[in-house]
């Protein structure tokens, strides 16, 4: 590690603890179960882990709506637990990095039990409330992304309070300073604990304006952000990582700006909405477009330049696998898998490997509502179906797009419930765990597995991955994704056939060196290139 911050230098990976390791038997992943697993990580090589929510929570959003932010969810495990999980991976040169879900608490939390008692309660403005307009109607067209109102009715206050996500889970009201000075806190009871740093859930909600139907990116959200990093994480060496489905490249300069005293870098979702209709939503499918796909990708490497810090992913718990969603889960799907990961761990900034891609794990199809447990998908279900759509239609939204595909057991090994469990996995796993699992990608030397663990080792190893300069190389084949990485003197070519037809390839500089690829045959000269089905590999060129 030669220069920069340590969460610049490193891969880190996503584990949604429900659904990774189950150590007793009750068909739930849990903190013993990640500990059993870290050797695997380090062999992996990441430097630190984004644990999704571990805290005391109802589940109506999988931890995503906390009762109690200094308490373990009991399924999970203790507090000695988590205070062990740190130990453990810190021992691994392993960072935790925890989720941060302060837009929101549950309605379970203490703050909102009692915020929902009366109006002069001493918690009633740690959240929103707004009178209903006129008799019986909702403050405003606000509505929830999880469908309907963000507005529920509360008969012992006489008002209503906003929701952006379900009713169960509350905005808090961050203009109000105790509920800020209250969060800092608890960010500190944390970081007193020795984590990595924090990943921030929808962070751009925070400076939301409801009367004005504001919600992400309002006015005072930078003013907050710079106050919680002075109250808490600054100048500790910590990372953070804010979820930013609003952001442009001129916002995402203003979080990562280190001048800014703000945040480590975001997650920027611009590319996520490729394949959707331009006016729809994520359930409105639209294919793919390569083209379209570089041009953002590319946008994005060269805008945040040096003035600011991008992540690098393709997947995590609220996204469709990546290699059924833009690549190929049947024939071509080892190949597809590796191309993935090489043409987004050759880019500059912090690639994020989610639980599974690394072995190509796939979406898992549904044949009826009965198999769902994600409330956005169940809510989107109900919806559809009173608005007219046809079963057949919404069940292939939610195949393409649903939460749940993410969410299925970590597919460790070909014995019962992909070794993920004893007793009755919480959610199905998913049938092809014989093909695609983790003993067998380990005892492979050609696997997806073996893939990322040597683009990790390349990014440890060469400043370039790291620091290099990224140039898109245009004029390519339409689905012909090329790039150059230039450091002090050294160049790498990278290119990717994403399609399951073969490509040309017009290679002009002198080749020196192969460093990775997806076909085991590969020869790759100087000239016209014919490019295999998701053929992808990395060059160093003169
Ligand atoms: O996600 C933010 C969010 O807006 C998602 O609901 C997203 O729109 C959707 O999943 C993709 O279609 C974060 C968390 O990552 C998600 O799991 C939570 O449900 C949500 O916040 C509420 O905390
Ligand atoms: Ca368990």
């Amino acid at each position: 590690m030669s220069k920069g911050k340590w969460w610049q230098n490193v891969v880190m990976y996503q584990i949604y603890p429900r659904s990774f390791q189950d150590s007793n038997g009750d068909g739930i992943g849990d903190i013993q179960g990640i500990i059993s697993r870290l050797d695997y990580l380090q062999e992996l090589g990441i430097g630190g882990i984004w644990l999704s929510p571990v805290y005391q929570s109802p589940n109506d959003d999988n931890g995503y709506d906390i009762s109690d932010y200094e308490a373990i969810m009991p399924e999970f495990g203790t507090m000695a637990d988590m205070e062990e999980l740190i130990a453990e991976a810190k021992r691994r040169n392993i960072r935790i990095v925890m989720d941060l879900v302060v837009n929101h608490t549950s309605d379970e939390h203490k703050w909102f039990v009692e915020a929902r008692q009366s109006r002069d309660n001493p918690y009633h403005d740690y959240y929103v409330w707004r009178d209903g307009q006129g008799d019986g109607d909702v403050p405003n067209d606000l509505q929830s992304t999880f469908g309907g109102s963000a507005w529920t009715y509360e008969p012992a206050v006489g008002q209503y309070y906003l929701h952006l996500f379900s009713k169960k889970q509350p905005d808090l009201n961050w203009q109000n300073d105790k509920v800020r000075h209250a969060v800092y806190a608890m960010m500190n009871f944390w970081i007193n604990k020795g984590i990595g740093g924090f990943r921030m859930d929808v962070i751009d909600l925070i400076g939301k304006e409801p009367d004005k139907m504001i919600t992400g990116n309002g006015p005072k959200l930078h003013d907050y952000l710079q106050e919680m990093n002075q109250a808490t994480f600054g100048g500790k060496n910590l990372m953070t990582v804010g979820e930013t489905w609003g952001a442009t490249p001129a916002i995402a300069k203003e979080y990562s700006d280190p001048a800014r005293h703000e945040l480590s870098m975001v997650f920027q979702f611009e590319h996520v909405g490729l394949d959707q209709q331009p006016d729809g939503e994520k359930w409105d499918l639209k294919p793919l477009s390569v083209p379209a796909l570089k041009r953002v990708l590319s946008k994005w490497q060269t805008a945040l330049g040096d003035q600011g810090w991008n992540s690098l992913f393709w997947n995590n718990h609220d996204l469709p696998r990546i290699v059924s969603r833009w690549g190929n889960d049947g024939q071509y799907h080892d190949q597809s898998a590796k191309l993935f990961a090489i043409l987004l761990h050759m880019m500059k900034g912090t690639p994020y490997i989610y639980q599974g891609e690394e072995i190509g794990m796939t979406n898992y199809p549904v044949t009826s509502v009965d198999e769902i447990n994600d409330i956005e998908s169940i809510r989107m279900y109900h919806a559809r179906i009173k608005a007219g759509y046809s079963k057949e239609d919404i069940l292939r939204s939610i195949n393409a797009k649903g939460r749940d595909n993410a969410r299925t057991p970590m597919q460790w090994d070909a014995t019962a419930n992909a070794g993920f469990t004893t007793g009755a996995p919480w959610l199905h796993v998913n049938p092809n765990y014989g093909q695609y699992n983790v003993k067998d990608n380990l005892a492979d030397p050609h696997s997806i597995l073996a893939t990322y663990q040597r683009l990790i080792a390349l990014r440890q190893a060469n400043d370039l991955v790291v620091w290099g300069d990224y140039a898109l190389i245009p004029d390519t084949a339409d689905n012909v994704f090329a790039y150059y990485r230039t450091y002090q003197g050294e160049r790498w070519l990278i290119a990717a056939n994403v399609s399951a037809e073969t490509n040309e390839f017009a290679l002009t500089d002198a080749v020196t060196e192969h460093i990775i690829g997806n076909y085991d045959d590969q020869d790759i000269q100087t000239g016209r290139l014919k490019l295999r089905p998701y053929e992808a590999f990395v060059v160093k060129v003169r």
